[in-house]
């Protein structure tokens, strides 16, 4: 998603600020040839720079010594910062002082975006602007974002999405766009499973009260073609367990299935199953149903940061 573009910006940027900033860097060594000190732009061989390190210092104690360096102000580790966020990107720098054009932390996801960096607010614009890798999810200014209601628990970005077309493998697909800790809704308590359903009648209030909307319900590979109706065959496409469940009354039914047929895929509609599983918005059970169905839209979730 990032690395592609955050690479190609960093090179860019080495070749952009080498001859400036080559003096300060321990893994960058100045040029000790006569045309960059004539110029004005380093320091010349066994001079004293402006960071208190000489280059012939920063040649011999490049990772473990602070010699050169006042003893209030060991070497740094700097990282370049295009942008000026305060945020930069490897490789690290050692100096004494801060060089120019650099920061002291790293991590930023855009070095060409300063509204880009961690801890920046996500806003609803298609980018992950707070550097999690997780692109418009809540935050104190984004509480909708494209038809989806966002939302905060245990500090698990959740989405709560309308869509009245979409069937369960790309509401799946829409899930995982967003991340790649992001997978269709999973609910594992009776907490769980109240406030997805609060959150999921304030979004769907006046659809069709018989409306449901897409979680992480599928039937398990092995069980596939599988006419039976037994809920040990189900999981979460988060591929946590099957801890809680509440069904609604007799489902799952699996109905309806034509045992003589053999399912293609989980969109085949020639050899129909209820192999994914959606949530009443109203009643709150859930329900097998075939994946290709529609209902009124599908919830996501992310993994809480570690
Ligand atoms: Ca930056
Ligand atoms: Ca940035
Ligand atoms: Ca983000
Ligand atoms: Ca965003």
């Amino acid at each position: 998603m990032w690395s592609p573009r955050h690479g190609r910006v960093t090179r860019t940027l080495l070749l952009a600020v080498t001859p400036t900033l080559a003096a300060c860097f321990v893994d960058v060594p100045p040029a000790l040839s006569g045309g960059a000190s004539s110029e004005g732009e380093g320091p010349g061989e066994g001079t004293t720079g402006t960071t208190g390190l000489t280059t012939e210092d920063v040649h011999d104690d490049a990772d473990s010594s602070s010699k050169g360096c006042p003893t209030t102000a060991p070497p740094g580790k700097w990282y370049l910062d295009q942008d000026g966020d305060d945020w930069g990107v490897e490789p690290a720098q050692v100096a004494c002082d801060q060089p120019p054009g650099t920061a002291a932390e790293r991590g930023d996801c855009d070095d060409g975006d300063p509204e880009r960096f961690p801890g920046s607010l996500e806003v609803c614009d298609g980018e992950d602007d707070d550097c999690d890798e997780i692109v418009d999810e809540f935050s104190p200014v984004n509480a909708n974002c494209n038809g989806c209601a966002l939302a905060e628990r245990d500090g698990a970005p959740h989405w709560f999405c309308k869509d009245d077309a979409i069937d369960w493998v790309a509401a799946r697909e829409a899930c995982t766009e967003l991340g790649w800790t992001v997978e269709l809704l999973s609910i594992h308590s009776e907490a769980d499973h109240a406030w997805a359903r609060t959150q999921a009648q304030a979004l769907y209030e006046g659809v069709d009260p018989m409306g449901t909307f897409w979680i992480g319900l599928r039937r398990a590979d092995p069980h596939w073609a599988s006419c039976t109706a037994d809920p040990a065959q189900w999981e979460w496409s988060d591929g946590s367990p099957l801890d809680y469940a509440a069904w609604s009354m007799g489902q799952p039914d699996s109905a309806p299935c034509d045992a003589l047929c053999e399912p293609v895929d989980a969109l085949d509609e020639a050899c129909p199953r209820e192999n994914c599983g959606h949530m009443l918005y109203l009643e709150g059970g859930w329900n097998d149903r075939a994946c290709f169905a529609a209902g009124v839209g599908y919830a996501c979730r992310a993994a809480p940061p570690p």
